[in-house]
């Protein structure tokens, strides 16, 4: 049985994140509010299919992928870029390759018991993100 993403995820912690936005180059105003945002994900997993938005206060993000099948990602609300986007599994570890103008961009996911790791990296920046799942 292959990891259940399945599920809402609240916001427990947040290390770096603003490293990633700058990195993305978004500006410092919307950095400031961004960086201080508790985040919500939900995710709807079918198999390989899976439906994920992250939510907040001040935007969302919402991205579909299937595993293996690359497709191109516009990055709306963030940095407004298009990447040539990939997630594949490791175990039960999910990473993503975002191939674009910035190099080494992606996320890796996983589980531990009743949370949700989320590390995204950027150029030389590593954001760390932990979730508990609330329903
Ligand atoms: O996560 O792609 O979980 O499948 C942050 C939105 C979205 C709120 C970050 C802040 C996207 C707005 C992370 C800042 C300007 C992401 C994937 C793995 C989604």
């Amino acid at each position: 049985m292959p990891a259940d993403y399945n599920g809402r995820w609240e916001m427990v912690s947040n290390d770096k994140f603003e490293d990633i936005l700058k990195a993305i180059d978004i500006d410092f105003a919307t950095r400031k509010i961004a960086s201080h945002l508790s985040q919500t994900k939900e995710i709807v997993q079918d198999g390989d299919k899976f439906e994920t938005k992250t939510l907040s206060t001040f935007r969302n993000y919402e991205v579909n992928f299937t595993i293996g099948e690359e497709f191109e990602e516009h990055t709306k609300g963030l940095d407004n870029r298009k990447v040539m986007t990939t997630v594949t599994r490791d175990g039960d570890k999910l990473v993503c390759v975002q191939k674009g103008e910035k190099d080494n961009r992606g996320w890796k996911q996983w589980l531990e018991g009743d949370m949700l790791h989320l590390e995204i990296h950027v150029l030389d920046k590593v954001c760390h993100q932990v979730f508990k799942k609330s329903q």
